[in-house]
Order: C-alpha cells, then sequence, then structure tokens
C-alpha cells in the first residue's frame, strides 16, 4: 500500500484517481458529515454548488431531508443547518438525508468522486478510517485536504498526518514501505508534534481563527478530539455517503 497526502484538491494529480481517496476537511465538513451519519442520518448527499443542492434535494420528500449550506463559516439563507457537526443530534437528522453544500470540503468530496472507494475522514473518526483501510489495504490511498479557497490548511493535514501515522502503527511497517509522495512524510511530522496539543493547533490555523471570530469555540474542541466517533462515511453512489455497514 502507498500512502499519497494533498493538501488540498488542487494539488492531486490530473487525471488520475486512486484505489481509495479519503476526502478530510475537519473543520468542519467531514467533521459534520461523520457526526451526522452517527447521530442516524439516512445519507449524505454533497454538492459543491449551492443552486444544484437546491434543484435536487426539491425533489426528495420534504419530510425526509435537510439542508445544509455553509460560505465564509456563515449558514446560507434558506438551508436548515449551516456546517456545525454539533447541530447533528439524532433528534434533528435521524432518518434524514442531508444535503450539503460548504466553501471547501464538498469540493474535495467532487473532486475525489470517481475512486473506487471515496470516504470522507476527520479526526474524529480516525480509528474507523485506519481500521477500514487497513482492513481493505488499497493498493494506492490518496488523503486529500480541503484548505481554503486553494491554499493549505494546518487542520487537514495534520488529519491526514493522524491517519498515515496510525496505519504504519497498525501495519507494523516502516514509513518508507508506505510514503508516496513529501508531502505524506510531511503530514506525519506535523502530526507528531503536535498530537497532543492538537487544540492549540487549531487556534493557530487561520481556518481556526476564522471560526474563533465566528464563536464557534465548542466546533473547535470538538473537531480536535481524535477517534470519538466510531464511523466511516463511505460513497454508495455518485456524491452520496452512507454510514459503512459492519
Ligand atoms: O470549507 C468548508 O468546506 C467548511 O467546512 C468551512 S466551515 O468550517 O464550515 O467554515
Amino acid at each position: 500500500m502507498k500512502l499519497y497526502t494533498y493538501h488540498t484538491p488542487e494539488r492531486t494529480p490530473s487525471g488520475e484517481l486512486p484505489v481509495c481517496a479519503i476526502a478530510i476537511d475537519v473543520l468542519r465538513a467531514t467533521t459534520t458529515i461523520s457526526a451526522a451519519l452517527n447521530s442516524g442520518a439516512e445519507a449524505i448527499q454533497a454538492f459543491s454548488n449551492m443552486d444544484v443542492l437546491m434543484q435536487v434535494s426539491e425533489k426528495w420528500p420534504a419530510e425526509l431531508r435537510l439542508r445544509g449550506g455553509e460560505r465564509g463559516g456563515a449558514k446560507v439563507a434558506g438551508c436548515d443547518l449551516g456546517n456545525s457537526p454539533l447541530d447533528c443530534t439524532p433528534a434533528v437528522v435521524k432518518g434524514k438525508r442531508l444535503f450539503i453544500s460548504t466553501t471547501n470540503g464538498t469540493r474535495t468530496l467532487e473532486r475525489i468522486q470517481g475512486a473506487k472507494i471515496v470516504l470522507a475522514a476527520a479526526l474524529v473518526n480516525r480509528h474507523a478510517i485506519v481500521d477500514y483501510v487497513v482492513s481493505q489495504q488499497p493498493e494506492t490511498v490518496w488523503m486529500v485536504g480541503s484548505g481554503w479557497e486553494g491554499d493549505y490548511s494546518l487542520e487537514d493535514t495534520v488529519c491526514a498526518g493522524a491517519i498515515a501515522d496510525s496505519i504504519i502503527t497498525k501495519l507494523g511497517v516502516k514509513l518508507s514501505d508506505v510514503a508516496g509522495n513529501d508531502e505524506l512524510v510531511a503530514s506525519i511530522a506535523l502530526y507528531r508534534q503536535w498530537q497532543d496539543n492538537l487544540l492549540d493547533l487549531f487556534y493557530l490555523a487561520s481556518h481556526g481563527q476564522r471560526l474563533v471570530k465566528l464563536e464557534c469555540f465548542d466546533d473547535l474542541k470538538f473537531c480536535a478530539t481524535p477517534d470519538t466517533l466510531n464511523i466511516v462515511p463511505i460513497q454508495t453512489s455518485l456524491g452520496v455517503l452512507q454510514s459503512l455497514k459492519p
């Protein structure tokens, strides 16, 4: 197995796809997707374009649908939810399909949706994702951070490093056995330096600071805490993620 980290969807090699592609948007899209599925959402349907989301979701039964929209960190007018994982309680999402569009995370999912296996990962479900990847042993794994509008983000790259570090430990292999690119090595180094202070790192991160201005302190804490959700969001049809059945 070869592991690759890409800081943003724009950095992925064009015209190529791996066997397994993992979208990462720790702040906050993939954390929210994990939280919603963990609370019993029927599925998550991701869109980069808000107008398309509105058109497609209109055809879904109103009582079984939720619309989540975020731009610049704030909730989009006309949506039921923004992009806070803490809003995704069972009372709100159970049995419903969450149609979601966010600034960066849903664009990442769109970029990788042609891969054979498509997963959504965050720190909250790191171990569940690692266990799944180790059980499948795909030949090539891309971990694609979402960043912010094309730029690098600390929180996504540290999550890629956390996943890779744990895969290496579980497989009992050397870094050189699995490292597919330089970014993979750098992401593990970032994780090893900050693994005991992830929340501090999130407060340093530019998007962390953006969320602090929006007073999303509880979101930051939730998103920075690893391994709280035993859930594997996996693409079951184009653009649709569901919880992997055990
Ligand atoms: O960039 C994204 O896709 C969002 O996760 C950003 S936010 O955390 O909702 O502001």
